[in-house]
C-alpha cells in the first residue's frame, strides 16, 4: 500500500497502523511488533501521534529574529492577484522560504566538510608520523590523487632523470594543501577542477566557484541574517556555491583521503539486516558516520585478547555490525554486515541482543537513550560534538592520538555487559547476501575488461541501447512514510527499464536488504538489455557506492562518463537522473544542490520545504536548468517518481541522437530469443 493510502486508512479508522503498513521490511515489522508488546516507544510511535508543522513544512515561517516568528502559509485556495503576504519586517515568502533553504544547505554542507575536516586532520597526523594507529595503506591512490592537490608525484634526479617522489612526503603535501581547502580565504578550493572542462568555465562564469570550504558555509549564515539577502536568486547562488563546497569539496576530500588511509573499496560480499546480529555473540552496533573510529573498533573487536574475553563472559565471540553510514563505510573496506539503516537504530536495541551501541556524529536519534533503558544496552557517544544528555548513556572520548587504546575500551565495556542482559533475545531470521564496494575505480576495472580499466565498455552499452542510462537513488528514510518502500519501488521501477542504479547511503542499505545488491537479482528484475550487460560483467544492477559522502564517488564516475567520450560533453548532456525518495536530512538538501548545479535531474520524494513560496519554487524547479542543465523536482508516488527519471533520461537520449539505437538493440535481442525460442 502505498504511503497516501496508509496515511488516509490510519485517519478514517482512528487506528493504530499495523507494523505491515510502516514498512516493507520484514525484521523491522517483526521487532515493532516486539516493542508495542514490551510497550516501547518508537519514533514510527511517535509518528502517528504528532503532525508536522504544516507552515514550517511550506517552507515560509521565519524565525530569523525575535520579532517573529512570522509565520506566511499559503491562503487556502492559493492566491489570486498579487501575493501580498509578508513578514514584519517585509521579507517576502520567497525570502523566507529561500533562507530557509541556504540554512538547510548550510548545515548539510558543513555535517559532510567538518567529517571531512577530522579526517584530513588524522590523515595529516599519520603522515607526519605524529599518531601510531593510523598509516597510509593505499598509496596507488596517493599518488592517483596528488596532482588534483597540486602535488607533485615525482623528483629530477641529479643527471635530469625522473624519480618517483618520497611517500610519505607527497602524503605530508596532500594532507597539508587538503586541510587549507577549509580555511582557504579567496581563489578555487583545488578539487573543483576535477568537474568535466565545460562545467567548471560554466560555474566560472556563474561565479559560484567555492574559494574555501568554511568561508561559504560562514557566507550563507551571514547572508541569511535578518535583513542581509533579500534576493532569493542571490541567496541561491552562494546556496550552490556552498553546495559545490561539499561535493566537489569537503565530501569529496573526505572520501580521497580516506580510502588513502584505510584503502580503496573494491567489490566485496556481506550480508545485510538484523538477522546479522547472533544470540550467542557479544553484539555491537557502530552507529553514525566517521570511518575514523569504526575502523578502529573493527580491529580491536578482531584481537585474540577481546575474543577470549568475550569467551571468558560466556559468549561465542563478538559480532559487529553497522547502522547508518558508519555501515557503509566499514561494509565497504571490511565486509562487516549492514545491520540496518536510520530508521531501524531503536529496533536494534529491541532485539535485547545488543551489548552496546557505539555512535560518533549524525543521524542518530536522541531517543536511542530511551529505548535503551528498556533493555541492557549501553549506548557509547564517542566525540566531543556529539553528546547525549541522559542519565545513562556513557561518554568515552575518542581521540585519534590514543584511537586504538580507546576503540578497545570501548569493545571492552560492550563486551563486560554481555552477561547483563535481561529480556528475551528475538533476533528476526532475516538478512540478504550483497556484494558492495564498487568506489569509482571499481566500476573501472569491472567494467574495463582484463587488460585495462576504462569506462568504454559503460559508455558503449549506453551509447547502443542495452543500459537506458545511470539513476543515482541515494539518501535517507523518514518516518513520515512507508520504511524503505519508495526506494525500493523507485529502484525496481528503474532496472526494470534498464536503467543502471548506483546508490549510497540509508538507500543502498535499504537494497541491501532488499537482495537488489546480488548479480543474481538482475535476472529477476531488470529489463533485457541491463540483465544482459550485469550477466556478462557479473555485477549487480545496482551499485552500492558506500556512505553519503561517497556521493562524490558518483560526480567522479559521471565525469569519467563525460570523459571517456560519445555521451556530450557534460553532466548535463548524460542520460542520467538523481533521486532522494525517502529523504530527511538536512545534508540530502546540500547533496541535492550539488547535483542540481554539477547538471543533473534531482528528484526528491515527500516534499521540500517551498511548496509556500511558488515564486521561488519555480526557480528551483524550472529556472535552474536554464542556468545549470539540472533542476529540482519532488514526487512522492514512487512509480511516477521513477517514470519522471526515465523520461529525462529519454530527453537525454534523443538529444545526443542515441535514441534509435536503442529501439534497434532491444528488437535484436527480441529477435534473437525468438530464433532461440523456434
Ligand atoms: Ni545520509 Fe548517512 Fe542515512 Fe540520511 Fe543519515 S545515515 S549521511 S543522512 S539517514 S542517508
Ligand atoms: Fe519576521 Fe522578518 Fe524577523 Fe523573519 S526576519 S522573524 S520575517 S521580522
Amino acid at each position: 500500500m502505498a504511503t497516501e493510502d496508509v496515511k488516509k486508512k490510519v485517519k478514517k479508522e482512528k487506528k493504530v497502523p499495523s507494523p505491515k503498513d510502516l514498512s516493507i521490511d520484514p525484521a523491522t515489522q517483526e521487532l515493532l511488533e516486539r516493542s508495542r508488546e514490551l510497550e516501547v516507544e518508537t519514533i514510527f510511535d511517535r509518528a502517528q501521534t504528532m503532525k508536522a508543522c504544516n507552515i514550517g513544512a511550506q517552507g515560509t515561517c521565519c524565525k530569523m529574529c525575535a520579532q517573529g516568528p512570522c509565520r506566511l502559509p499559503l491562503p487556502k485556495g492559493g492566491i489570486e492577484g498579487e501575493d501580498t503576504r509578508k513578514g514584519l519586517c517585509g521579507a517576502t515568502p520567497e525570502t523566507i522560504a529561500a533562507r530557509n533553504f541556504a540554512r538547510m544547505v548550510a548545515s548539510g554542507a558543513a555535517s559532510h566538510s567538518d567529517h571531512g575536516r577530522a579526517v584530513a586532520e588524522t590523515f595529516l597526523a599519520a603522515a607526519r608520523g605524529e599518531i601510531e594507529d593510523y598509516e597510509i595503506k593505499d598509496t596507488v591512490k596517493l599518488v592517483e590523487i596528488a596532482p588534483d592537490f597540486g602535488v607533485e608525484t615525482t623528483v629530477e634526479g641529479e643527471n635530469g632523470e625522473v624519480l618517483d617522489r618520497d611517500i610519505k612526503e607527497i602524503a605530508i603535501e596532500v594532507g597539508e594543501k587538503a586541510l587549507a581547502q577549509w580555511g582557504q580565504q579567496s581563489g578555487e578550493i583545488c578539487t573543483i577542477k576535477r568537474a568535466p572542462q565545460p562545467r567548471y568555465e560554466l560555474w566560472k562564469k556563474l561565479g559560484v566557484i567555492p574559494r574555501g570550504i568554511d568561508r561559504e558555509v560562514v557566507e550563507i549564515m551571514h547572508r541569511t541574517h535578518m535583513g542581509v539577502d533579500q534576493d532569493y536568486e542571490n541567496l541561491v547562488m552562494q546556496c550552490t556555491r556552498a553546495a559545490l563546497a561539499d561535493g566537489w569539496g569537503g565530501s569529496m576530500i573526505a572520501t580521497d583521503l580516506q580510502d588513502v588511509l584505510f584503502g580503496c573499496p573494491y567489490p566485496l560480499r556481506s550480508s545485510a539486516n538484523l538477522g546479522v546480529l547472533k544470540e550467542d555473540h557479544v553484539n555491537i552496533i557502530i552507529h553514525g558516520h566517521e570511518p575514523l573510529l569504526s575502523e578502529m573498533i573493527v580491529a580491536a573487536a578482531q584481537l585474540p585478547e577481546m575474543q577470549e574475553l568475550a569467551k571468558e563472559k560466556g559468549a561465542a565471540g563478538i559480532q559487529l555490525g553497522g547502522i547508518c553510514c558508519t555501515a557503509n563505510e566499514i561494509l565497504i573496506r571490511h565486509g562487516v554486515p549492514l545491520a540496518g539503516n536510520y530508521l531501524q537504530q531503536e529496533l536494534a536495541i529491541v532485539t535485547g541482543a545488543v551489548e552496546a551501541m557505539v555512535v560518533d556524529v549524525q543521524c542518530i536519534m536522541e531517543n536511542v537513550a530511551n529505548v535503551a533503558d528498556c533493555f541492557h544496552t549501553k549506548i557509547i557517544t564517542t566525540n566531543p560534538r556529539a553528546k547525549i544528555a541522559s542519565g545513562n548513556v556513557i561518554h568515552i572520548e575518542f581521540d585519534e592520538h590514543t584511537a586504538f587504546e580507546d576503540a578497545k575500551r570501548i569493545v571492552k565495556t560492550a563486551i563486560e555487559n554481555f552477561p547483563n542482559r535481561e529480556k528475551e533475545v528475538v533476533i528476526p531470521d532475516e538478512s540478504s547476501q550483497l556484494i558492495a564496494g564498487f568506489s569509482y575505480e571499481a566500476i573501472n576495472y569491472h567494467l574495463g575488461g582484463t587488460f585495462r580499466g576504462s569506462y568504454t565498455p559503460l559508455n558503449d552499452n549506453i551509447i547502443n541501447g542495452r543500459i537506458r542510462g545511470i539513476g543515482g537513488v541515494v539518501g535517507c528514510n523518514n518516518a513520515r512514510s512507508m520504511h524503505d518502500s519508495a526506494h525500493i519501488t523507485i529502484i525496481k521501477e528503474l532496472i526494470k527499464h534498464d536503467v543502471i542504479v548506483l546508490t549510497t547511503g540509508c538507500s543502498a542499505i535499504a537494497c541491501g536488504k532488499a537482495g537488489l545488491l546480488t548479480p543474481e537479482s538482475a535476472a529477476v528484475f531488470c529489463g533485457p538489455g541491463l540483465a544482459e550487460v550485469c550477466e556478462t560483467v557479473g555485477i549487480p544492477p545496482v551499485l552500492h557506492m558506500g556512505s553519503c559522502v561517497d556521493n562524490s564517488r558518483i560526480l567522479m564516475a559521471a565525469t569519467e562518463v563525460v570523459k571517456t567520450g560519445g555521451l556530450g560533453n557534460d553532466i548535463s548532456d548524460l542520460p542520467a537522473a538523481g533521486s532522494a525518495p525517502e529523504w530527511m536530512s538536512e545534508k540530502a538538501i546540500s547533496i541535492g544542490q550539488y547535483f542540481v548545479a554539477s547538471g543533473v535531474y534531482v528528484v526528491f520524494g515527500g516534499s521540500l520545504p517551498v511548496d509556500g513560496a511558488p515564486v521561488f519554487k519555480d526557480y528551483l524547479f524550472k529556472e535552474l536548468e536554464k542556468m545549470y542543465g539540472g533542476m529540482w523536482d519532488v514526487e512522492e508516488d514512487p512509480i511516477k517518481h521513477a517514470q519522471k527519471m526515465i523520461a529525462h533520461i529519454d530527453k537525454k537520449r534523443k538529444e545526443l541522437g542515441i535514441d534509435k539505437a536503442r529501439e534497434r538493440v532491444l528488437f535484436d535481442m527480441a529477435a534473437r530469443r525468438e530464433m532461440e525460442a523456434a
